[in-house]
């Protein structure tokens, strides 16, 4: 089966189900519905939320897709050049493409694909199979489901860390655990109280220290504070530091040696925020906070917000560090864990489900014959 028609029966399931949560959870409560069925139903929502979140991405993708396509009817070396500039400006990354290219020529050759609207699923197809090839990393968040789970929140300026602290407190209290914030970024006017005002509206503990105060000492104390509490998860907000200032990137390393004073498996996570619309200059950011500090995923932040959504393929191929949260948008559960299925077919829906029209059109010609 092809990746397009796996993607249409996902689809076909997902429109046969309910709309709101609320029809669900009634049927949850008089026992209507079993446990599958709500964490299938709830799968569903989520690939409705990339679909969504995609927006911007996919109409430039569809686009730039059609364009080249009827610009070029024919399989050759200008049909592929096109491609790779289609790919390059929606950020995919340059080696990135260079592969995918690479092996879309094979393909056509080896299938002997002459026309270039046959290769259209060819292209999703590579897209997804370079994500899943690429870092054996697991895209999923590590919880220390014995005690302490320890997350450090780190990137640049504005890219999103303390909003994404805010989600993600959201969604650890909603699946029943108990969550602690510690107020890390002592340099920024007004950054505690940010903070502090997301601890006030998901309800959980913040941890804090007067501005201008040594971020070490906040996270030491906090580390203790939330051992002694009994939390589950303690999720850190550090200050935005631009990559190129080696003194603010070096306290990012006494920040973990302190942590691991009292939990010497600390921190479980570093997550490095990024933001989708800022493109290529992401890569060179995850770059310079790679050297420093041991990143073992990505938060992409504002994924909703650019149009070049093939940034993703990028980060995984060319970092290989997985991305493990995409931010969809500025409602609380618009924080998701990133799944690769989901986001290629948020950004390429349209023209699978177009491609299904064609074929029942071709089907009702040949019936007419
Ligand atoms: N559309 C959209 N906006 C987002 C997303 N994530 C964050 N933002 C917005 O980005 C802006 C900056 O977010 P912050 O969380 O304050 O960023 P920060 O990295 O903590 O910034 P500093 O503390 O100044 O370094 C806010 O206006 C957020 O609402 C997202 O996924 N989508
Ligand atoms: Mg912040």
């Amino acid at each position: 089966m092809g990746i397009f028609d796996r993607f249409r029966r996902k689809k076909k399931k997902q429109e046969e189900q309910p709309a709101s949560l609320e029809v669900q959870t009634d049927k949850l409560d008089d026992g209507l519905i079993s446990l599958d069925e709500f964490e299938e139903w709830e799968q569903e929502q989520l690939s409705y939320k990339f679909e969504v979140g995609l927006k911007k991405s996919r109409d430039k993708f569809q686009q730039d897709i059609n364009a080249l396509m009827s610009r070029y009817r024919t399989v050759d070396e200008d049909f592929f050049e096109a491609l790779e500039e289609v790919l390059i400006s929606a950020d995919v990354g340059f080696n990135t493409v260079m592969e995918l290219t690479e092996e879309l020529r094979r393909e056509a050759q080896l299938r002997n694909i002459t026309e270039t609207s046959d290769l259209r699923e060819t292209i999703v197809e590579k897209m997804v199979e370079i994500y899943e090839r690429n870092g054996d990393a697991s895209d999923e968040m590590t919880i220390n489901e014995e005690g302490l789970t320890v997350v450090l929140m780190v990137g640049v300026n504005g890219v999103g860390k303390t909003t994404s602290i805010g989600k993600l407190a959201h969604k650890y209290t909603q699946e029943g655990k108990k969550v602690m914030l510690a107020a890390g970024d002592t340099f920024r006017a007004g950054a505690i109280n940010q903070l502090q005002v997301w601890g006030d509206r998901v309800g959980v503990d913040v941890i804090k220290q007067a501005e201008g105060s040594d971020p070490a000492a906040v996270m030491f104390d906090a580390v203790n504070a939330a051992k002694k509490r009994g939390a589950d998860i303690l999720l850190c907000d550090t200050a935005g530091r631009l990559q190129n200032k080696g003194n603010l990137m070096n306290e990012l390393s006494k920040i973990k040696k302190v942590i691991q004073k009292v939990v010497p498996e600390a921190p479980h996570e570093v997550l490095l925020v990024l933001d989708a619309t800022t493109g290529q200059n992401a890569l060179s950011q995850a770059k310079a906070f790679k050297e420093v500090t041991d990143v073992t995923g990505i938060i992409l932040s504002k994924l909703d917000g650019t149009a070049k959504g093939g940034i993703v393929l990028a980060i995984k191929n060319e970092l290989g560090i997985p991305v493990k949260f995409v931010g969809l948008g500025e409602q609380l559960d618009d924080l998701q864990p990133f799944d690769a299925e989901n986001y290629v077919y948020g950004l390429f829906a349209d023209m699978i489900q177009e491609s299904e029209t064609l074929e029942e059109k071709l089907e009702e010609d040949k019936d007419d014959e």
